[in-house]
């Protein structure tokens, strides 16, 4: 057998129903000869965020695999293989290389050395024989440990060549770790004996699929939950102890709690500090449980830390919080939930004239609000974008099942949005998925919008087109006003058209529940729709400083 197909062969052995890519790399061809759907893309970057999305809406158990071919195929999916590793997203990345008698030869891009620091394993086959210990190696780190990119590197001429016959593989294991015994005790004394505790959870919590447990924690400690950004949906934010998520915009009611705690618990997060996430206050009690030790004592430092998989985690924090509350909650609930709905009714009320505005150009957040109040909110997967869309959408937005919310924002990278909705409609073809994104957003991956018309990804694009990067105009001003810096321009209903879609222009407001149900029918038919919303130059966002 060829090592191309060697490898297609693994692949389909390991699960994988999707080969993501872009010509040239034989992989590809092997993969539609075993039967594994091959999907091309616009440009690579797009590819990467398609596979990325995959993996996310397993929890990575439907790996997504990415290959792209050598030199400008392996330079050009920097970015996409960076948001991943940024954003701790387990995926496969394969591209090919340069013939061997070329392999390492400058100026010939490698990838084995150029990858080295945004994937969690990186390896470069010489030999056929070896394909299928490589392919080992990379399976058992992409499914094992801290979630990131793995990369494997195969020459284009090792991939037309023949590995002997007698060659095995076993697919990886999934190994999953508790935390030591001991201070899984000593953490569950101190969240039994905080006043103010408050959960937040990571997006540990969606790879272990912990939610079951991480509900049950919390309504017997009786405490408020949070999450990061990459953790959102983890728990019902309709839930009377939820305190909606962390990110750059949040609500009263997170941030309020967040400084009243006395005892912030952590689970499946970094903590890491980043402009898209909410900082815990300075001095804040901290206990920290995560999978990753080089997590612990980073960026933020823990009083007391767990390490190891969420789910074994949670299970052991309840035995032990059980136990010492003989088996029931305290009667805290009702006054906690009391609070949390007084904040949240008074930081509604603030906001109720934005996210009902009737105005023209439309309010984002009037756009937000009736989709939020149109779609079925369990069935949808929805992701936002870089820039204000992200800040406009993730306070408001209430999941109430898990893995219905892509969030991000370790890096930012504009454009990422679309190939996510349309990885999560690959991965989870019942559910509309939807992106919403910025005009400033399309023009890095707009394109890509052609390969939802044409595999049948029917996804729902939410366009706001206010003609401008307006999160840039505070910090552009002279640029502005001298050379009109922050302007952008497009007519992107018609562009969807053009390429094969359902397009939209929604100027008013009372058209922008009739435009979300009309392009909900057509999904369901099978067409991608891109509903573009022409809206003001927003700058306002939910920002407690
Ligand atoms: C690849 C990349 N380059 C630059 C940025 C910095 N950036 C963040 S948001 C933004 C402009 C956003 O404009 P738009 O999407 O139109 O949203 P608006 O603020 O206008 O609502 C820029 C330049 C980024 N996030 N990603
Ligand atoms: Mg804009």
């Amino acid at each position: 057998m060829k090592a191309a197909a060697v490898v297609a062969n693994i692949l389909k052995r390991e699960g994988v129903e999707f080969l993501i890519g872009y010509p040239v790399n034989p992989i590809i061809e092997a993969a539609a000869e075993a039967d594994i759907r091959t999907i091309i893309v616009r440009q690579e970057r797009t590819g990467l965020h398609m596979a990325d999305a995959v993996s996310r809406i397993t929890s990575g158990e439907r790996i997504g695999v990415f290959a792209m071919q050598h030199g400008p195929g392996a330079e050009n999916s920097f970015g996409g293989v960076a948001q991943a590793f940024g954003d701790s997203v387990p995926i496969v990345v394969l591209p090919g290389g340069y013939p061997r008698k070329l392999l390492n030869l400058p100026p010939n891009f490698s990838s084995f050395l150029n990858y080295q620091h945004i994937t969690k394993w990186a390896e470069q086959v010489i030999a056929a024989e070896a394909v299928p210990d490589a392919m080992r190696r990379a399976f058992t780190q992409v499914r094992n440990g801290r979630p990131r990119p793995v990369l494997v590197e195969l020459p284009y001429d090792l991939l037309h060549e023949e590995v002997a016959d007698g060659w095995s593989y076993t697919p990886a294991p999934q190994l999953r770790s508790a935390p030591d015994p001991k201070d899984v005790s000593q953490l569950a004394a101190a969240l039994v004996a905080a006043e103010r505790p408050v959960i937040y959870a990571g997006q540990g919590v969606h790879y272990a699929r912990a939610w079951t447990q991480l509900r049950a924690l919390a309504e017997l400690l009786e405490a408020p939950v949070t999450t990061s950004l990459q953790g959102k949906s983890a728990f019902p934010e309709t839930h009377p102890l939820s305190l909606g998520s962390g990110g750059r915009s949040v609500s009263k009611q997170l941030h309020t709690f967040l400084h009243k705690s006395d005892l912030i618990f952590g689970i499946g997060c970094s903590f890491s500090v980043t402009n898209y996430g909410v900082n815990m206050p300075k001095g804040a009690r901290i206990a920290h449980a995560t999978l990753d030790p080089a997590d612990i004592n980073k960026d933020v430092r823990a009083e007391l830390a767990l390490v190891g998989d969420a789910g074994l985690t949670l299970d052991a924090l309840l035995l032990e919080v059980r136990d010492r509350l003989g088996g029931k909650p305290r009667g805290r609930a009702e006054a906690v939930a009391r609070e949390i709905k007084q904040l949240k009714s008074e930081w509604l009320s603030q906001w109720m004239p934005r996210l009902t505005a009737n105005t023209a150009p439309l309010s984002p957040y009037r756009v937000i609000w009736d989709l939020l109040h149109t779609v079925d909110v369990a069935n949808t997967i929805i992701t936002h974008d870089a820039g204000s869309p992200r800040d406009q959408i993730s306070p408001f937005w209430e999941p109430v099942a898990p893995l219905t919310y892509i969030g991000w924002g370790k890096t930012t990278q504009l454009g990422y949005g679309l190939g996510l909705a349309m990885g999560a409609k690959l991965a989870a073809p019942d559910k509309l998925c939807i992106n919403v994104w910025g005009d400033a957003a399309i023009g890095f991956t707009g394109m890509d919008f052609e390969t939802a018309v044409r595999e049948r990804i029917p996804i729902l694009s939410v366009l706001l087109n206010n003609f401008s990067m307006a999160i840039e105009l505070k910090i552009m001003k002279v640029a502005t006003e001298k050379y009109r810096s922050t302007d952008i321009s497009g007519n992107y209903a018609d562009f969807a058209k053009a390429l094969g879609g359902w397009g939209e222009r929604v100027t008013e407001p009372g058209e922008i529940v009739p435009a979300i149900k009309r392009a909900i029918a057509k999904t369901r038919e099978g067409t991608p729709a891109l509903l573009e919303f022409i809206t003001e130059k927003a700058v306002d966002f939910s920002l407690f400083p």
